[in-house]
C-alpha cells in the first residue's frame, strides 16, 4: 500500500513510524517541555534522525479528562511549528486536530496528512478535508476525551468499531473524499477498558477486512502504565512490545513517543517477515 500527498508518497509495505510532537502545555508524557518553536523543531529533528517518516503535530491534548482548547490557542500552538519544520525538512507532517479551521491552515502551512481522533465529525471537517486533498486518518473514539473513560460499553467492541469506521468511510466518500486517501485507526484507549483494548490488539488483523491502511497508537498509554502500575515514562518497553505486536499483525503506521526504539523493533519484524 502507498499513500500520496501533494508531491510525495509513502510506501507502507513495511510499517512506518509516526513520531508524536505534542505542543500542549498539559502534554501527559513530556510534561509540556516542547512548547517553544525551537524546542519543538529540535524534537522533530531528533525523531527524523531516529527514522520517523511522519511527525504528528498536535495542539489539543486528547488524554482522558483533558480540557477543550479554543481555536485561536490551538492555531497559535501548531501553525508556527508546522511552518518551521516544513522550512527545514521534507518529512511528512501530520496535523492532529478535529477542528476544520486548524486542518485548513495546517495543510496550507505544510501539513501532508490530517489525523483526526473524531473522524471528521466536527462541523466543517468533512468539507475542509475534501478540499485539502491529503490523506486522512479516521480514528474511532467512544465519547469525548473529558468523559470517555467513565463507562465505555460495546455490544461487540471489534464489530462496533468496524461498523463505525465503515460509516465514516461512506461519509467521506459522499463528501468527495476518495477511499484511497483514508487510513483507519481503532483508537486504543479512546473510550475503551483494558479488556476492550487488549481484545482489539489481539484481533487487530480483523481490521484489514476494511481494505485500508491501519494506524495504531498505544505508546505510553494508560492501557500500559495503569496495568503495570507505573508512570507513562516507565512503560517504554511495554510500548515497544505493543508496537511489535501491531507490526506483526500488519499495522502500517505506528504512532509513538520513542521513535528510535520502535524503529529497531519494526526493523526486526520486517526482516523476520522477509525471511519467512
Ligand atoms: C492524537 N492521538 C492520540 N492517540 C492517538 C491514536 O491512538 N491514534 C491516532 N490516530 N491519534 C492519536
Amino acid at each position: 500500500m502507498i499513500i500520496k500527498s501533494k508531491n510525495k508518497q509513502l510506501d507502507l509495505t513495511t510499517p512506518q513510524v509516526m513520531g508524536i510532537l505534542n505542543v500542549t502545555p498539559d502534554s501527559f508524557s513530556d510534561g509540556g517541555k516542547f512548547t517553544t518553536i525551537e524546542r519543538a523543531v529540535e524534537q522533530a529533528e531528533q525523531m527524523i534522525r531516529a527514522g520517523a517518516s511522519i511527525i504528528d503535530v498536535g495542539g489539543e491534548s486528547t488524554r482522558p479528562g483533558a480540557p477543550d482548547v479554543e481555536l485561536e490557542e490551538e492555531l497559535q500552538r501548531v501553525i508556527p511549528i508546522i511552518q518551521a519544520i516544513r522550512e527545514k525538512h521534507d518529512v511528512w507532517i501530520s496535523i492532529d486536530t478535529s477542528k476544520a479551521e486548524v486542518m485548513r491552515q495546517a495543510v496550507e502551512a505544510g501539513a501532508d496528512l490530517i489525523n483526526d481522533v473524531r473522524a471528521l465529525q466536527e462541523p466543517g471537517a468533512l468539507e475542509v478535508a475534501a478540499q485539502a486533498n491529503v490523506p486522512i486518518c479516521l480514528m474511532h473514539m467512544q465519547g469525548q476525551p473529558r468523559t470517555m473513560q467513565s463507562n465505555p460499553t460495546y455490544n461487540h467492541v471489534l464489530d462496533d468499531i468496524k461498523h463505525f469506521l465503515d460509516e465514516r468511510i461512506t461519509a467521506c466518500e459522499s463528501a468527495g473524499i476518495s477511499r484511497d486517501q483514508l487510513i483507519l485507526d481503532p483508537g486504543f484507549g479512546f473510550g475503551k477498558t483494558f479488556p476492550h483494548n487488549y481484545h482489539l490488539l489481539a484481533n487487530l488483523e480483523e481490521l484489514h477486512k476494511l481494505g485500508l491502511p491501519l494506524l495504531v497508537g498505544m505508546s505510553r498509554k494508560s492501557m500500559l502504565f495503569k496495568l503495570l502500575e507505573k508512570s507513562p515514562s516507565e512503560v517504554i518497553g511495554a510500548s515497544i512490545a505493543c508496537a511489535t505486536i501491531a507490526a506483526t499483525k500488519g499495522a502500517h503506521i505506528i504512532r509513538v513517543h520513542d521513535v528510535a526504539e520502535t524503529m529497531d523493533a519494526v526493523k526486526i519484524v520486517s526482516i523476520t517477515a522477509e525471511n519467512k
